[in-house]
């Protein structure tokens, strides 16, 4: 090979499909790069705090003789409040007995915090078909 060749080989003819093949992809992947990282902030700035808030202090009503959530699973450590808004008195029992609380009236509330992971399940000891689980993970 000689010097002539060498340079019709690398001349720019040769070499501007390959050029324009690697800016279009550089260009893609600026592209993808810039909306991922447009989408994120957005995503990542408000699901961890909704979770948090959600995580930190769930509230159960307790709502024509039923319990809102019937199950709920939170981490350990998580307080979970009930909030009684029947006209007629109702308790949250657990059936392990690791929690019970007074009979609640009509916009009492009663709160447990769960240390433990298991699964809780409890029921309003004056209507026992109402029933609920927490699961503590
Ligand atoms: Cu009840």
């Amino acid at each position: 090979m000689n010097a002539a060749m060498i340079a019709s080989y690398v001349s720019p003819e040769n070499l501007r499909p390959l050029a324009g093949k690697f800016l279009r992809k550089a260009a893609f992947a600026l592209v993808v790069k810039g909306v991922i990282s447009a989408a994120i902030p957005t995503a990542c700035a408000q699901e961890p705090v909704r979770q948090v808030a959600l995580a930190n202090a769930p509230t159960i009503s307790i709502d024509n003789f039923a319990f809102s959530q019937p199950t709920i699973t939170v981490p350990a450590g998580t307080k979970v409040t009930w909030v009684n808004h029947d006209d007629m008195l109702h308790t949250v029992t657990d059936e392990g007995k690791s929690f019970k609380s007074d009979p609640l009236d009509s916009g009492e509330s009663f709160s447990h915090v769960f240390d433990k992971p298991g699964t809780y399940k409890y029921f309003c000891s004056l209507h026992p078909h109402m029933t609920g689980t927490v699961v503590v993970q």
